[in-house]
């Protein structure tokens, strides 16, 4: 045992480097020659002849399913490819037990199908990962969209060809694919952030990240490290503590989090939602961050303090962490004196709970409630366990990972069977400046995005034709699903309008955003973001801080998604104001 060695726990055999191990450490490998993680691809086949398709989608999660859910009756072929092995995106590889959504179920899913929506089950308030899962394989079934997939299938270039109007798409199975339109669904939270931390490669026990979580990996009687504490380190850190033998938390940022207050719903709740969809999709459309409830226009010094606690203490037990921000006032995320009188409220509430003080005292978070609301179904209760302890790595950085364990820089090693990255994405745009994607004049999007993503309306780049992304950077914040079909509406609207100029003319329609139109569309998300605290914080992904060297700025419109929907589709539908003039 190395000096000064703290063994986390009861004693356990030390795993051996096993499958998973392996996988991991290809992992690290493809990061190195910058490959998306923890998939082999497919060895390339030479020369395979080129096939033509109308529509190219890179991604099968929500967004590539809700766009070919969108274009299927347009009499357009579709191809739909995806380096995972089956359909569903992050929800496909963010398996780490604990795994929530924090929207309303009844609006965690596509609006496009009132009978589905009718009549697919779901019992909780909130949906567990193999749930949304499940729901989005039945989807894609139900609507005949897996006949346009193929998996374990990734895109290596995107290349627009001046001459013909078509981009040139290769992908890993050797093929070129000649397309029309060319459409990214990669995913805003999909490139995991693997830190570089020295001597991982050496760990002989099972490193896993939450968000590519092996299959069979069980930590039932394990010495599990747990690194990160946002979502994903919350909810796992609580689902895993009553079976492992011990857990350590290296915390450098503790994140404030609140109860999930998640319940199984009522026959009655159901039947409420089943009764009200139309009503309920009216308000979210046109509602500030879409999660299916209204959000309060009350300011907070509008309350008297008395009343004001008892309506944070009605959201600490009735809400989550997303409706605690906006339920009951609209501007704890810009009125800084707010916001830290909430932030007081919060740090109470671990104290209270929280028995050891010592634990406490590095559970608090010291920042400003601004980073996308983390819920919980008992996270700080998990640290009155005797085998949960926390490692400040603000006191005791990381030094290395040696072969069993985690040494940290006052020269303690924190011996581990199973160490758990819970560090987050390279999110946004990570996935997009990855691969090799070329528009006009040989512009490369990595090149043009170096002082971080540039759009129009989340959908459209300039000097990029016929290239469209679901949710891409400067897309709506708020709840993703409502923002991928908001997206995906405007995406139509571009094609059948390129379609219609192509029946008129003989000659492909382009759809392409001025330079003017994502200059000024990068103001606006500058100017609705500029009152949020979100944006102050600069270590968060909302900014690219979490990732070292990335580009900081503003990546969503948080001008809330009524206005987006109604920006956008004013411009694909009607105006089309930001557009280069059709020929
Ligand atoms: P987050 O929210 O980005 O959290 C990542 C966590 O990992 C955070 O606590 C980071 O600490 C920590 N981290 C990252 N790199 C390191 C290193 N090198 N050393 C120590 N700690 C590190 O990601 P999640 O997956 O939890 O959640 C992402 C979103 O998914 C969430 O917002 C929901 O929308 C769903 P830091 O704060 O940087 O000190």
């Amino acid at each position: 045992m190395a000096k000064n060695t703290h063994r986390a726990g009861d004693s356990c055999q030390a795993v051996s480097v096993t499958n998973l191990h392996r996988t991991f450490k290809l992992l690290f490998q493809h990061r190195a020659d910058d490959s998306r993680v923890g998939l082999e691809n497919k060895k390339s086949e030479s020369e395979k002849p080129e096939s033509q398709v109308d529509v190219f989608i890179v991604g099968a999660g929500f967004g590539g399913i809700g766009q070919a859910y969108a274009l299927r009756n347009l009499g357009l072929s579709i191809k739909i490819i995806d380096s995972l092995p089956d359909l569903g995106g992050t929800w496909l590889t963010n398996t780490y037990p604990g795994a929530l959504s924090d929207t309303e179920s009844f609006v965690y899913r596509f609006s496009w199908d009132k009978e589905d929506l009718q009549t697919y089950p779901w019992n909780r308030r909130y949906l567990r990962q193999p749930e949304i899962l499940a729901y989005l394989r039945h989807f894609a079934e139900k609507h005949d969209l897996r006949k346009n997939m193929e998996f374990n299938t990734e895109m290596q270039s995107a290349i627009w060809d001046e001459e013909s109007h078509v981009w040139e798409i290769k992908i890993s199975t050797g093929q070129t694919f000649r397309a029309r339109y060319f459409i990214t669904a990669m995913g805003i939270l999909s490139k995991a952030n693997l830190p570089s931390i020295p001597g991982i490669s050496t760990f002989e026990g099972i490193v896993a990240h939450t968000s590519h979580w092996p299959n069979n990996l069980d930590v039932t009687n394990k010495r599990v490290g747990v690194v990160g504490c946002g979502a994903s380190g919350v909810q796992v850190i609580t689902k895993i503590a009553p079976s492992v033998a011990s857990l350590t938390a290296f915390i450098r940022h503790p994140q404030y989090t609140l109860p999930s207050n998640d319940r199984l719903i009522t026959p009655d709740y159901r039947t409420w939602a089943n009764e009200n969809y139309d009503r309920i999709w009216e308000q979210l459309k046109n509602s500030l961050i879409g999660f299916g409830y209204v959000e309060s226009n009350r300011p907070f010094f509008s309350v008297d303090p008395s009343r004001r606690q008892q309506l944070l203490e009605d959201l600490w037990n009735n809400g989550n962490g997303m409706r605690f921000m906006v339920e009951h006032y609209c501007d704890i995320t810009t009125n800084e004196k707010a916001n830290e009188v909430v932030c007081d409220f919060l740090r109470n509430k671990i104290y209270q709970i929280v028995k050891d003080p010592e634990k406490a005292r590095k559970l608090v978070p010291t920042e400003l409630f601004a980073r996308r609301p983390i819920s919980n179904d008992g996270y700080y209760e998990t640290y009155n366990r005797e085998n949960v302890s926390i490692v400040d790595l603000k006191e005791a950085p990381i030094a290395e990972i040696t072969s069993n364990g985690l040494r940290t820089e006052d020269g303690t090693v924190h011996e581990l069977d199973v160490l758990v990255l819970a560090t987050g994405f390279d999110a946004v745009e990570g996935n997009l400046v990855r691969v090799n994607i070329v528009g006009r004049g040989g512009k490369n999007l990595k090149d043009a995005w170096v002082n971080g993503p540039k759009s129009y309306l989340g959908s459209f780049v300039a000097g990029f034709p016929n290239m469209f992304m679901v949710n891409g950077p400067k897309g709506a914040f708020g709840n993703v699903v409502p923002a991928v079909e908001a997206s995906v509406e405007f995406i139509t609207h571009a094609i059948e309008r390129a379609e219609a100029v192509r029946e008129k003319n003989g000659s492909q329609g382009i759809v392409e955003a001025t330079q003017e139109a994502e200059d000024e569309w990068g103001l606006v998300c500058e100017n609705a973001a500029k009152e949020n605290l979100f944006n102050k914080l600069k270590n968060s992904w909302f900014t690219g801080g979490n990732i070292p060297g990335k580009a900081l700025g503003v990546r969503a419109y948080f001008g809330g998604l009524g206005s987006y929907r109604a920006i956008g589709i004013s411009a694909t539908k009607d105006t089309w104001n930001g557009f280069r003039p059709f020929s």
